[in-house]
């Protein structure tokens, strides 16, 4: 049975971590929203239908036969060793685990950049606050988080990964951590970059990966743009 991977069908979103690991690991899956209305259907009837057990809160979700799997980074730590991108030890699933929540929080202080005050608002709606928020998040989360990201790497004895001697999901979703502020933020973060050499080196090396290469290449990887996580506002980019 392949995987079910429930999500956006037009952004990559938090749905391209889960995205990244099923393609790199070669694994049999569909992508359930992008086959169109029926499959958003699907995805939404699984989160507001009465009968669902144990249902989502939002996606991504995951189903594998009978289990439906939410959270980004709880599908992640599902599927990881299932699909050769974690070690089955304890110490490190649950370090993988600490990383990618880690990823979850920068990821929504990122959306706040553009989202400062409410979801439901436009962007339009709260510039002068998101101007606000972006300014800080420049000055102060973003090298936050990539500095820890980058300590972790300098801190691994075994290697130039995340954790341990191999690439994890995590490896992947720093490459895509990279990809995504290189699109949101190209200049300030033109000018950060080199601070963070072992990220931009693992970047580099995950995207010279055979599978993720012809992913990346191919239609099923959806363009960055401005209904996803990473926006590409210029205003917010100082
Ligand atoms: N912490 C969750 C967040 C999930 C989430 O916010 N999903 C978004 C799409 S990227 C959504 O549809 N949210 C609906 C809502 O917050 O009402 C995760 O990492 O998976």
């Amino acid at each position: 049975m392949p995987y079910e991977l429930f999500y956006h069908a037009k952004i990559q979103g938090r749905g391209e971590f889960v995205r990244l690991a099923l393609e790199d690991a070669g694994a049999d899956y569909i992508d359930v929203a992008r086959g169109g209305d029926a499959g958003t259907a699907a995805m939404f009837a699984l989160i507001n239908g009465e009968d669902v057990a144990r249902p989502p809160f939002a996606p991504p979700f995951l189903r594998d036969g009978d289990m439906l799997i939410a959270q980004t980074a709880n599908i992640l730590h599902y599927l990881g060793p299932r699909i050769g991108l974690a070690p089955d030890d304890d110490a490190s699933r649950l370090f993988l685990l600490q990383v990618q929540l880690t990823v979850t929080d920068f990821i929504k202080d990122i959306h706040d950049t553009h989202h400062p005050i409410a979801n439901s608002l436009y962007f339009e709606e709260q510039i002068e606050a998101a101007k606000l928020a972006a300014a800080k998040f420049i000055e102060l989360r973003l090298p936050k988080y990539m500095g820890y990201f980058e300590k972790i790497l300098a801190r691994n004895p075994a290697g130039r990964y995340i954790c341990g001697g191999g690439i994890t999901y995590a490896d992947l979703s720093m490459f895509q951590l990279v990809q995504g502020l290189r699109y949101a933020f190209p200049n300030a973060f033109a000018k950060v970059e080199s601070n963070y050499p072992r990220l931009i080196a693992l970047h580099d090396e995950v995207a010279q990966r055979p599978r993720l290469k012809a992913y990346l290449a191919s239609e099923r990887r959806i363009p960055f743009n401005e209904m996803g996580i990473f926006r590409k506002y210029p205003v917010l980019d100082a």
